[in-house]
């Protein structure tokens, strides 16, 4: 489905014309059918008989009105451009058309209305002044109609234009998350709330969680409706009218959005901007602006790196007083604040600021991969990176699944994230040059700890520790205690750091189990003036050559001795007391205490009251 819009001068015919296409006459409120004006927006539902249907949307002309004309011009795909025949082209016949100009019209129809009024040469002669008027606009080549609303004559053309063109519309991203500007909130009695709108992307099926924005709430579609007709599903284009349960009508107003729950709303955007030629003068480097976003207006800023000196489209920063959602390739136009004269229009930038890359992918594949290589290496979570590419949250999660395979993306757990392959690859191959690097120069070193690779690459390091556990799991890097190296890296002391060890180490062998104190150690390292050899000391403990428990400091070989003892005798006795044990280790009570601690905490043994016993591991399944 899709939405028709009028535009024009008002009293040009435009409601009137609705009405004879549809039989609905526009004009909603009471105070417009009295003062024959139209004030705000008016909906009515075309269809024809082979069941081609669309929603069209009647603006108000007047100027005092655009506000009201521009939340309604956003879902706007085919124009009907009202000029009256007697009148030819008047002011807001040119504002309008500059307005769409920066908005979603793919297709326009001229009619030439009130033909009643005019004779043949009139009419050409009108039908010459709108043709200059439009050259350059959406409406330039556009097919003309001459059309009365009082006698019907040229409805019938008018109709087969209209079904020609709404044919030949492209369909509105369903695969998008659904976002939905509101233009009406109601209440109906029994009911409750209804916000109506044009659904501008996506689809809504009856029962869905969806969020209202900028409130954040989150809702459920009770019940959808296309002009009085019930329907489980509605797709983008769309004039649909929804039941929201649990909300008051005093809480929302036009301008809101019902949206997908991925979208974040935001209250600064990157655009493409194109000034409107005549307003250039008035674009400075931070212009204050109305932004008209899907049926909002919203007061802001409109901020350029310089301020723009011709009419090509530039890029810019929206800030917005009032957050809101948008999608990338959203429009939007911006007016001055007083007076309130249109300054341009442009579309949402990608999201996260990434560019969209040219590639064979499909579009929102394509998207999607963009989205995932201006996540960085840090990568985002399916929903979020859905709406930097404006694809839905499940179709997201298609598309990332489908890369993970081809090896484009990598899957981040814990929580899950999405990364990009590329970017993951590269980061790996920069820490493995510097890990090649760092080992050659100093190949005592037990590894390199992920801080300071971050800080040697300039990599933020809570990203860099998730996608180098990725490659630690499949083996391009190894990591041991702590520290990442390349696999096939062995570290080497040298023979001074290996003599010093030896000799700090020499009485502490079985069966004599003293260990070294810590204290005392690290003195020794300090006086000895050996390089590299607290570094040394690392790669010992690091690689469990040397053991640190409590104060001390054991060989892997005293370490392993207790044990085997210590399994032995309770595996025979079934439990062990510490005396049993200080005696069993060969040592004292001052060492037998931490020493027993520690195999508590290594899951060797568990203490039971005042006694040991042996963990019992369950057998795997
Ligand atoms: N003679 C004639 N008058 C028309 C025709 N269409 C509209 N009008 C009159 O023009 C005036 C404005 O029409 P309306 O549809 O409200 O214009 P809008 O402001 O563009 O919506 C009304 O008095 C209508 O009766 C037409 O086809 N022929
Ligand atoms: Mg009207």
């Amino acid at each position: 489905m899709h939405v028709i819009g009028t535009a024009g001068h008002v009293d040009h015919g435009k409601s009137s014309l609705v009405r004879a296409l549809t039989g609905t006459n526009p004009d909603r409120w009471l105070e417009e059918q009295l003062r024959g004006m139209t004030l705000d927006l008016g909906f009515a539902h075309l269809r024809f008989e082979d069941g081609v249907e669309a929603g069209i949307v009647d603006v108000p002309g007047h100027e005092r009105f655009l506000h009201n004309m521009l939340a309604g011009a956003a879902g706007m795909e085919l124009l009907l451009l009202v000029v009256a025949a007697n009148e030819g082209p008047k002011p807001q016949t040119l504002e309008h058309l500059a307005i769409l100009a920066y908005l979603n019209v793919k297709r326009a129809i001229v009619v030439l209305s009130k033909s009643d009024t005019v004779d043949a040469e009139e009419l050409a002669f009108a039908e010459e002044l709108v043709r200059e008027a439009v050259a350059g606009t959406p409406a330039d080549g556009a097919p003309f109609v001459a059309v009365s609303s009082h006698t019907g004559a040229g409805l019938d053309e008018l109709r087969r234009a209209i079904h020609a063109a709404l044919l030949a519309l492209p369909s509105r991203a369903p695969d998008a998350p659904a976002y939905l500007p509101i233009d009406r909130v109601f209440a109906l009695p029994g009911h409750g709330t209804i916000v109506t709108g044009t659904l501008m992307q996506g689809r809504i099926a009856t029962g869905e969680h969806l969020v209202l924005q900028p409130l954040g709430r989150e809702v459920r579609a009770r019940s959808l409706h296309v002009f009085g007709r019930e329907r489980d599903v509605v797709e983008g284009g769309a004039r649909v009218a929804v039941n929201l349960p649990g909300v008051e009508t005093g809480e929302l107003a036009r301008g809101a959005v019902l949206a997908s729950p991925q979208f974040v709303a935001r209250d600064s955007v990157e655009v493409t901007f194109r000034p409107l030629p005549l307003a250039l003068g008035l674009l400075k480097r931070r212009t204050p602006v109305r932004a008209y976003l899907g049926s909002a207006e919203i007061l802001g800023t409109l901020a350029f790196e310089r301020a723009p000196m011709d009419a090509s489209p530039v890029s810019a920063r929206l800030h917005l007083r009032t957050p809101t959602v948008v999608f990338p390739g959203a429009a939007f136009v911006v007016r001055r604040l007083s007076p309130k004269t249109l300054l341009g229009g442009g579309t949402i930038a990608a999201l996260d600021g990434g560019p969209l890359m040219a590639s064979d992918d499909p579009p929102d594949v394509a998207a999607v991969v963009a989205a995932l290589a201006s996540a960085g290496l840090a990568g985002g979570e399916a929903g979020r990176l859905g709406a930097a590419a404006n694809v839905r949250a499940e179709r997201a999660e298609e598309i990332l699944a489908d890369l993970v395979d081809e090896g484009r993306a990598l899957r981040l757990t814990k929580p899950v994230a999405f990364v990009d392959g590329v970017l993951a690859a590269e980061a790996t191959e920069r820490v493995r040059a510097h890990l090649q690097a760092s080992e050659s120069a100093t190949p005592w070193q037990p590894g390199v700890v992920v801080r300071t690779l971050g800080r040697e690459l300039g990599i933020p390091e809570a990203a860099l520790a998730r996608v180098l556990a990725l490659a630690a799991e499949d083996g391009r890097l190894a990591y041991r205690a702590g520290y990442y190296a390349t696999p096939e890296f062995q570290p080497q002391l040298t023979a001074d750091q290996r003599a010093f060890f030896a000799a700090r180490f020499a009485a502490a062998a079985p069966p004599a189990n003293a260990p070294v104190a810590h204290d005392e150690l690290v003195a020794a390292m300090r006086a000895c003036a050996i390089p590299g050899i607290h570094v040394a000391f690392e790669t010992l403990l690091a690689g469990g050559a040397l053991v640190k428990i409590g104060d001390d400091v054991y060989r892997s070989e005293q370490i392993n001795e207790i044990r085997t003892k210590l399994e032995a005798a309770l595996r025979r006795d079934k439990q062990l007391t510490m005396a049993a044990f200080r005696d069993l280790a060969g040592t004292s009570r001052k060492f037998a205490v931490p020493l027993l601690e520690w195999f508590d905490a290594t899951g060797v043994t568990i203490r039971s009251g005042d006694v040991r016993v042996l963990r019992i591991i369950p057998p795997r399944r």
